[in-house]
């Protein structure tokens, strides 16, 4: 008989859509939540009845233990998954859940509890002979009692507070003399973080890598692991890259590893899905750190290696049963590599990115998993993290694990809002990421601040970004306003080129392109760049396909305002168009072609083909941000095409009108 039927899941993004597929496959209802950012989130959709929060801040939704009880209790669920983040680590939710006569599903508050304190968790591990770094971890926290504790154990020394995570209340002290200070500080950052002042000591280990072992408990005394997860790449604390299993571990060392995870659940009666994370140093000894009492961002790679669905298991063990297998049955198979794709700008220091997904295509093939939260015309909202979702890769070797996991970068298109995946592909082609080799320190050590801030678009990236900027708009005009296709060659007998000025951050990059022949242009982006020529076989609202110097490829894009998104070649930028600059909302070129600068309506055209007209002469009015624009003519001429007439609405950089200019 089960114990429950209908399953809230207390989490948004990825982690929600990832356990209610997971239950709905075990033929459980699912209820999700949602705070009014998330009303259309692709996670409300997914489960079979959804339930409202509050408002966006995570302080009146996902975090408000209240109203996710109120949630279960009015959808009728009687089971609670928690995901990872939120209230996953909270013994007071676990507690809320078992008084309100819900399945909490993960591990007793108990041992929630014991885990999230340093010292407590320490001494028990110590306890139950888990290796852990030698250091003091003793009730008495008096300033000479450490400082004197500090001077036995030697620098360099970690100090830790007790209830930190994350790095947050941690100082990595080297010399002595900074022992006092350093205490003082992690003291007061901790006091003002998690509202303990309590620390630990540690020796520090130094050139570690990250290594965790899954494990896995049932209520009957059962507990296994799962092998381990090598997260050394990380930047600020945040996981980047995951693999299983380790470059650094063989089967002699996972066994050992495994062992020791193994014991330091049963030590605590564990129950669930856990974590144990360990500092592995380069002579092969390693350490407990911490234990994490959920499922984690990255356990697919565990799923991908293991064959097995954890979401599954917590289930399974949530109900009561035993764990499905043995020890022994467990087979690995493979490698597993992933990357978490973030909305954040790696040349603004990974600052978060917020806006509109304007475009959004998942890779696939053989061995890619994408769990992700993206959706096409979504939102990606200031209030939540930034993580987007999670490419993973399986390959029968680790090299073609990550030969495919970056081919699936490289076809993923994410256009609207700046992302990390380009830079996800520099670090999995890095030679010392290639050969295995890496630690905690891999990105600091390799990608300076600088060095990404350095990269820049190629000569053919740059030069399919001014022939989608210009065609876009010929093309435009052409079918909004069904001109003739005699249009498009206009520019033809003339032979002029048009200047274009293309932006990208800081960067402005003048180029000149010339129609060749129907769909076909030369783009000239400098005296030291070679001209590029490129012929465009199709084009539509978001892709082209083209030869350029006789290489057909094709290229996603997207535009908003005088942005160009544009993803070809395996990479993304972004690009603005800099060759009209507001606030003269109806400046134009020298070739006569007259663009609006910024959405609008037309309020009067005053010309009509074959009009002659002088430079200067207005040739239509635009409304424009609540101002009028008499949009004059760049050129002396005669009036070639007109696209709009009065009440038109226009969009921002749409042809309007075209003049022959005369010599
Ligand atoms: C350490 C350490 C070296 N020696 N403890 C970072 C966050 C917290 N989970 C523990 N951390 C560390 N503890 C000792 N005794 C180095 C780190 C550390 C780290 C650990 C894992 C992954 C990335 C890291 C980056 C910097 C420091």
């Amino acid at each position: 008989m089960s114990k429950f039927k209908k399953v809230l899941i207390a989490n948004r993004g990825e982690i929600a859509l990832r356990v209610i597929r997971g239950a709905k496959r075990m033929g459980y209802s699912t209820v999700a939540v949602y705070s009014d950012a998330d009303r259309d989130a692709a996670h409300v959709w997914a489960a079979d009845e959804a339930v409202r929060l509050g408002p966006a801040p995570v302080g009146e939704s996902y975090l408000v233990i209240d109203k996710m009880i109120e949630a279960a209790r009015a959808s009728g669920a009687d089971a609670v998954h928690p995901g990872y983040g939120f209230l996953a680590e909270n013994a007071g939710f676990a507690r809320a859940c078992e008084s309100a006569g819900l399945v909490f599903i993960g591990p007793t508050p108990d041992a929630i509890d014991l885990m999230g304190n340093k010292r407590a968790a320490k001494l028990r591990m110590i306890e139950a002979g888990v290796p852990c770094v030698p250091g003091y971890e003793g009730e008495d926290q008096e300033d000479d009692t450490l400082i004197a504790r500090a001077r036995e154990i030697g620098c360099p020394i970690m100090v830790k507070a007790s209830a930190g995570g994350g790095g947050r209340g941690m100082r990595l002290v080297a010399d002595e003399a900074k022992l006092a200070e350093a205490i003082k500080s992690a003291r007061s950052e901790a006091q003002n973080a998690f509202g303990s002042s309590e620390l630990i000591l540690e020796k520090a280990v130094i050139n570690a890598r990250h290594v965790e072992i899954q494990v896995f408990a049932d209520t009957h005394g059962n507990v296994i692991h799962l092998g381990e997860r090598d997260c050394s790449v990380q930047r600020r604390h945040q996981k980047v890259v995951e693999e299983a299993p380790s470059p650094a571990v063989d089967e002699a060392l996972r066994d050992k590893m495994g062992q020791a995870a193994v014991e330091a659940a049963q030590a605590i009666k564990y129950r669930g899905a856990g974590t144990v994370e360990f500092l592995l140093d380069t002579s092969g000894e390693f350490y407990f750190m911490e234990m994490n009492t959920r499922l984690q961002v990255e356990h697919p790679v565990t799923e991908l290696v293991t064959g097995q669905d954890l979401v599954e298991w917590q289930l399974r063990v949530a109900e009561g049963e035993t764990l499905p297998m043995a020890q022994a049955d467990l087979q690995m198979k493979g490698h597993a590599i992933e990357v978490r794709l973030c909305a954040e700008d790696p040349e603004q220091d990974f600052l978060p990115q917020t806006g509109k997904v304007l475009r959004w295509h998942e890779p696939q093939g053989d061995g890619i998993r994408v769990d992700h939260c993206l959706q096409e015309g979504g939102e990606i909202s200031p209030f939540y993290d930034s993580m987007q979702g999670k490419l993973i890769a399986w390959g029968p070797n680790r090299y073609v694990a990550r030969c495919r996991l970056i081919k699936a970068l490289e076809e993923c298109v994410l256009l609207g809002v700046v992302s990390n995946k380009d830079f996800l592909v520099r670090i999995l082609n890095h030679e010392a990421f290639a050969a295995g080799d890496f630690d905690t320190k891999f990105i600091d050590r390799y990608f300076p601040r600088d060095e990404i801030e350095a990269a820049l678009p190629g000569l053919r990236h740059r030069a399919l970004a001014a022939v989608a900027m210009y065609h876009r708009d010929a093309t435009a005009l052409r079918s909004d306003q069904g001109l003739s296709e005699s249009f498009m060659s206009w520019r033809n007998s003339n032979a002029v080129s048009y200047q274009l000025k293309i932006g990208h951050g800081e960067n402005l990059w003048e180029c000149a392109i010339r129609a060749t022949g129907p769909c076909a242009y030369e783009v000239d982006l400098g005296d030291k760049e070679e001209k590029q020529h490129i012929t465009l076989t199709s084009f539509s609202d978001h892709e082209f396909h083209y030869v350029c110097e006789g290489v057909q490829g094709s290229a996603d894009y997207a535009g908003a305002g005088n942005l160009l998104w544009l993803s070809c070649e395996g990479e993304t930028w972004v690009y603005s168009d800099k060759t009209l600059l507001p606030p003269d909302a109806g400046a134009e070129g020298s070739d006569g072609r007259i663009l609006a600068s910024m959405d609008g309506k037309i309020l009067a055209v005053n010309v009509q083909p074959g009009d002659s007209i002088s430079k200067g002469e207005t040739v239509l009015v635009l409304e424009a941000m609540k101002m009028e624009f008499q949009v004059a003519a760049a050129v002396d001429g005669i009036v070639e095409e007109v696209g709009v007439s009065a009440g038109d609405q226009v969009k921002a950089r749409q042809l309007m009108a075209a003049i022959k200019p005369v010599e």
